[in-house]
C-alpha cells in the first residue's frame, strides 16, 4: 500500500506539559516514519492560514490565543493511511469524548486544549505540510524496519 504523509503538531500545552517525548514515541512505536520536524512559535498570520476553516467560528479568538501562546513542535509522519491512522491515535477533538488509549483520551480534559493537531484529509495534509515546511526539509529515507511493518508481497 502506498505511503502517505500527514502533518502533526504538538500544540503549546503538549510542549509546556513535557509531553513531546511521549507523543513522538507513540507515533514511532506505531511504526510511522518521521520525515520532518521543527519547533516554532506560531504568529497570528500563520495561525489564520493554518486554521483558515475556523476563522469565523466563535471559538477562533480562544484558539488564536492558545496556538500562539507558546512554541509548538511541527512534524510530518509517513505511513500507509497515515492521515486516518493519526486521527485515530489523537481521538475526538473534544477530549471528554476521546477513548482511553488515544492521546487526547489519555492526557486531556478539554475541547480547546487538546494537545495535538492532525490533518483531517489528504488535501489538508498537503496544504498544512507546505505551510510549515519547505520541500527540502522533508526527508526521504528507508528504514530496515519498514519491511517488518507491512507485508509488501
Ligand atoms: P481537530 O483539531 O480535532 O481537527 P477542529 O474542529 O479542526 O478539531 O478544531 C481545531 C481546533 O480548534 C481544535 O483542535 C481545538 O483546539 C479548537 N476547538 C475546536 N472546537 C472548539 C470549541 O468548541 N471550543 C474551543 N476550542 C475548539
Ligand atoms: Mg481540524
Amino acid at each position: 500500500m502506498a505511503s502517505e504523509r500527514t502533518f502533526i503538531m504538538i500544540k503549546p500545552d503538549g510542549v509546556q506539559r513535557g509531553l513531546v517525548g511521549e507523543i513522538v514515541s507513540r507515533f514511532e512505536r506505531r511504526g510511522l516514519k518521521l520525515v520532518a520536524m521543527r519547533m516554532l512559535t506560531i504568529d497570528e498570520a500563520l495561525a489564520r492560514r493554518h486554521y483558515a476553516a475556523h476563522v469565523d467560528k466563535g471559538f477562533f479568538p480562544a484558539l488564536l490565543a492558545y496556538i500562539t501562546s507558546s512554541p509548538v513542535v511541527a512534524m510530518v509522519w509517513e505511513a500507509p493511511s497515515a492521515i486516518s491512522l493519526a486521527r485515530q491515535m489523537l481521538g475526538s477533538t473534544d477530549a471528554t469524548q476521546a477513548p482511553g488509549g488515544t492521546l487526547r483520551g489519555d492526557f486531556c480534559l478539554d475541547i480547546g486544549f487538546n494537545l495535538v493537531h492532525g490533518s483531517d484529509s489528504s488535501p489538508a495534509a498537503q496544504r498544512e505540510i507546505e505551510l510549515f515546511f519547505d520541500p527540502d526539509l522533508l526527508m526521504n529515507y528507508d528504514k530496515d524496519l519498514d519491511r517488518w511493518l507491512c507485508d509488501s508481497d
